[in-house]
Formats: structure tokens, C-alpha cells, sequence
């Protein structure tokens, strides 16, 4: 019997966009007992809030975030807005008793986020946080490939998210499309933004990160401010590198910057074990590289497994070997896995648990890169 799970969406941006198509299309592919139901989509601006509810088809608009939470008609409420307004949302929709799905990152800084976690846990709800490219397939099978230990002991975990979409002096910041580049409203640059997705990954993959040092820097120092329309200060952080070591006695090595001409959305990462090397771009992310140590020296290299098989994680519900998927599948499966979670009255991870240890990481690697120190961030 099915049960329903009725979604309010609070922001229709880009993440608002992954996120329904998510709902649209989860039940199509995924068998659960829970299934999303578009319910309520809530924007500021009625006009433009009432055309992407007829588009995605949900069947009611609010204005305000407060009127979706108090109504008897939303289970889940979603946060898509931009960062600064996630806590104060969580912490609402958590004493409604709504189980709530919050967009990346969790939190602007890790004592946001413990109030986030301390409401969620206190209230019970279910929650998760959308950190999407755990579920790209070939991720996850690099997540299969380490826990059944073909890797062996692991030395280095490195990792970068490169873009160039902030080269231009002339780009303002803050407003709809911009906020990310206002600390006010993002809490901080490439590090919450693109950093958080590459430490998230790595704490699944490879375990707790202990201590960072890191390299912060804001090449364009002013940006007129969409908002005042005046020249204001960027304090942002445009690119940030950093060293850590993880729990397991591994290193870490990830940068992360918006001025690598040439990079729209490189995000790689590449494990290095004792028996085993595996490596993965999101620029081709349905493969993964595999390199072991165990086959026969002369036919020893790295293989590119084409990650379309139905026996490798999520292709078996998707079309026949060999045919691949995409970025917008990652927010498909968060969706079925979120019903299933429900089904199974399991947590479905990332939970605002999970992704608070992201948020210690990315205070410890901000503060490390300011007092020019070692951090611990554990
Ligand atoms: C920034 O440009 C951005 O959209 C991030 O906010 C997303 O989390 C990332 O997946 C792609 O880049």
C-alpha cells in the first residue's frame, strides 16, 4: 500500500529544480511503500513561484517558509533556499514534527549545525542531508570496493572541485543568482560550496578527517553588491587548499577554486591503497578507474569499469547494460533511497549527524587558513 510523503518545497532555484525531478521521477523507477507527492512549493515571488508549481506540478504555492510549515497538508519540508536560512527553517520544521531533506551544506558553521542536529534529534524526525554525489553509481561502487577491502591499507585520499565561472571582475555578488558569492548569505566560498561535497565523500569513503592545514585566498577583493548596488568587500573565500590527515593514518590533499579557467565542474577525487588505486571525475562519472595490484603483472593497469551494469549499485533499476546515466539520477536516487529509509524505519544517511562532521571540517580548514596553523577538526 502506498504512503504518501507529502513534500513542501521551500525555494525553486537550481537545487529546487534537481530536487523535484527527483520526486517526479523516483517512484517511476524505485519501488518503496513511501512516495513523494509534490504538495507545496513556496518562493517570494508568486508569479514566478505559481509558473514552477505548474511546471513540476505541485498543487499549492506559499509565499512564506512559516505558512508551509504550519500546514497539516506537508510530511516533508524541503530547504532549497540559499544557506543562511537553512537553521533557522530545520529548527521550525523540526518542532512541527516534519521530517525534513535540507540542502547542502548543512549549516553556515558547525555551532549552526549542532542546533540543526540537537532539534532533528530531539523531535525525532527523519532527515537527510543532499549531499547528491554519494549516489552517483560508480561513487558508490568505489564505496563497495573499500568496504569489502580490495584497497587494502590506504595511504592518500586527494581530491578537487574546480570551476571558472568567477573570473570576471564585473560579476556582482549577492541577489538571486549570486549569493554565493556573499559570506553573509553563504557562510563562505568554495570551501561550504564545493569543499563540503569533496570532504563529505571522503568521511564516507576513507573515514573521520583529524586535523587540516589549509590555504585560503579572494582574488577579486570588491564586487558591487547586487543588493546596495555599491562596491562592497568580497570575503568569500574564491579557492582554498588543504592538507589533512584522516583517522585511518591517510592523507589528504583537496583544492578546491572558482578561477580554474577552463574547469565548468571538475570534481575528482583518487584513493590510493595498498593493493588498489581508484580514481573518478564527474566529467565522466559513470566510469570508474581501478587499478590492482593483485593481477598478473604483464596484463597489470588501470581498467575504466563503465559503471551501466545491473549488478552494479542502482543500474538495475535504470535501462540495460551499457546505456548510462546522469548528474540529475544522483537527486533520483536520494529521493528512493529517502522512501526507502521511511520504509525500513532507518536513518537515511547523510542525517544532519553525518553532515555536521562536514561542517567541522570546513570550520577547522577556514580558521586553519586565517591563523595560518594546524587545526583539529574532530
Ligand atoms: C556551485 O556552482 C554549485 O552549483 C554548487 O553549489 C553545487 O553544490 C555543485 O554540485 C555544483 O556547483
Amino acid at each position: 500500500m502506498s504512503k504518501p510523503v507529502r513534500i513542501g518545497l521551500i525555494g525553486h532555484g537550481f537545487m529546487g529544480r534537481t530536487h523535484s525531478n527527483g520526486y517526479a521521477q523516483a517512484p517511476h523507477f524505485f519501488k518503496t511503500e513511501h512516495t513523494p507527492v509534490l504538495q507545496v512549493v513556496c518562493g517570494r515571488d508568486k508569479e514566478k513561484t505559481q509558473a514552477f508549481a505548474d511546471q513540476w506540478g505541485y498543487k499549492h504555492i506559499e509565499s512564506d517558509w512559516k505558512e508551509v510549515i504550519k500546514r497539516d497538508d506537508v510530511d516533508a519540508v524541503d530547504i532549497c533556499t540559499p544557506n543562511h536560512l537553512h537553521a533557522e527553517i530545520a529548527i521550525a520544521a523540526a518542532e512541527a514534527g516534519k521530517m525534513i531533506l535540507c540542502e547542502k551544506p548543512l549549516s553556515m558553521n558547525a555551532a549552526e549545525g549542532e542546533k540543526m542536529v540537537a532539534a532533528v534529534e530531539k523531535a525525532k524526525v527523519p532527515n537527510t542531508v543532499w549531499y547528491n554525489y554519494r549516489r552517483v553509481p560508480a561513487v558508490m561502487l568505489a564505496k563497495q570496493l573499500i568496504d569489502e577491502g580490495r584497497l587494502g591499507k590506504i595511504f592518500h585520499y586527494r581530491a578537487q572541485f574546480l570551476q571558472d565561472w568567477t573570473i570576471s571582475a564585473d560579476l556582482p555578488q549577492g541577489g538571486a543568482g549570486l549569493w554565493r558569492l556573499d559570506s553573509a548569505v553563504a557562510g563562505s566560498g568554495v570551501t561550504g560550496d564545493l569543499l563540503a561535497h569533496c570532504i563529505d565523500t571522503a568521511v564516507w569513503l576513507n573515514g573521520s578527517i583529524t586535523s587540516v592545514t589549509a590555504l585560503t585566498e579572494t582574488f577579486i577583493k570588491e564586487r558591487t553588491h547586487t543588493e546596495t548596488g555599491k562596491k562592497q568587500s568580497v570575503t568569500i573565500d574564491d579557492a582554498c587548499s588543504f592538507l589533512c590527515r584522516f583517522e585511518n593514518g591517510s592523507l589528504g590533499n583537496f583544492e578546491s577554486t572558482r578561477y580554474a579557467r577552463g574547469h565548468k565542474a571538475l570534481y575528482t577525487l583518487e584513493i590510493n591503497g595498498e593493493n588498489a588505486s581508484i580514481r573518478w571525475d564527474l566529467h565522466d562519472l559513470h566510469r570508474l578507474q581501478y587499478f590492482d595490484y593483485k593481477n598478473d603483472s604483464i596484463i597489470r593497469g588501470w581498467r575504466s569499469i563503465h559503471v551501466t551494469d545491473g549488478d552494479q549499485p542502482y543500474m538495475g533499476n535504470w535501462w540495460v547494460p551499457g546505456l548510462q546515466i546522469g548528474y540529475e539520477h544522483t537527486f533520483i536516487h536520494q529521493v528512493a533511497d529517502f522512501m526507502k529509509s521511511l520504509d525500513e524505519g532507518k536513518p537515511c544517511s547523510p542525517t544532519f549527524r553525518d553532515s555536521l562532521e562536514t561542517q567541522y571540517v570546513v570550520d577547522a580548514v577556514l580558521k586553519s587558513a586565517k591563523d595560518h596553523q594546524w587545526e583539529a577538526s574532530k
